[in-house]
């Protein structure tokens, strides 16, 4: 096919994990995880084939991301809008946290880490929900790498619902406005146990948040590439980091 010539490499661009590991390791990840469709109409191949790969490619980026030392990885699997999504796409999608357990959850207690989810599970088929509980009862003590995958999760609706909580608490009495600041808000959201992200990785081109982590992104350092998740190697999130490294984190401040 034409137009399919080799992108020139610039080495300069080319880490090893331990040059990585001399700076500053982001303690929080967080990914939206785009492309997947892409990937496949260019191979001619079904979406779902796009987003087996897609899966695979979870798994790599968590392997790296522990050995790296960072704490949390939150990945966007599932959106609140991707219901929007043919219904045999949904389907398959929704097959795909049984088969990543199947696979990979002996290696994830291996590794010591900690499987946790957010967003609206209630939605979720049984069999999926099944799967996705066993895999955070099983690795509940794990106190490595917290692997946070947002599943059936929007931003505007995590806001939403803390409001409403919070405004019944208003009413019960448990809480008091005059006391509540930024901290106090945030217990209210589904992050509620996790520090806000570092850095946002976001592949495909795409350069916007598609309602996601809104509040917790705040203060992120964000990164995108053009990338299909699909093809998102162990160097592009070394790339990543390293940029994230060489940024100055200020805070508005001077
Ligand atoms: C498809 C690319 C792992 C994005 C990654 C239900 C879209 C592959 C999981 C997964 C999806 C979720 C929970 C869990 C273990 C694994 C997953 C979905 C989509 C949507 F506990 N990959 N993955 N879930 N894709």
């Amino acid at each position: 096919m034409l137009g399919k010539l080799k992108m020139w490499k610039d080495k300069s661009k080319e880490f090893t994990k331990e040059d990585i590991m001399r700076g500053q390791i982001p303690n929080h990840i967080a990914i939206i995880m785009d492309g997947n469709g892409r990937w496949a109409k260019k191979r001619a191949l079904p979406r779902s084939a796009g987003h087996h790969e897609g899966m695979k490619v979870v798994r790599k980026v968590t392997k790296l991301a522990n050995d790296l030392g960072v704490k949390t990885l939150t990945v966007y699997a599932f959106s609140t809008e991707n219901w929007k999504r043919p219904k045999l796409e949904v389907e398959y999608l929704m097959k795909l946290p049984e088969e990543f357990l199947g696979t990979f959850l002996p290696e994830l207690i291996e590794e010591n880490v900690q499987v946790r989810t957010m967003g609206d599970k209630s939605a979720l088929p049984k069999h999926t929900l099944n799967a996705v509980e066993n895999a955070m009862n099983e690795t509940r003590n794990n106190d490595g790498l917290i692997l946070n995958f947002a599943l059936n999760y929007g931003s505007r609706a995590e806001i939403l619902g803390a409001v409403k909580q919070l405004a019944n608490d208003y009413k019960n009495g448990t809480v008091d406005l005059d006391c509540l600041n930024e901290d106090g808000f945030s217990t209210y959201l589904m992050t509620r146990n996790l520090a806000d992200p570092d850095l946002l990785i976001r592949t495909s081109g795409e350069i916007r948040l598609s309602n996601f982590m809104l509040w917790q992104l705040a203060y992120t350092e964000f990164w995108f590439t053009d990338v299909l998740w699909p093809d998102f190697k162990d160097q592009h999130l070394l790339e990543a980091i390293k940029v994230y490294q060489q940024r100055g984190r200020r805070y508005g401040g001077v």
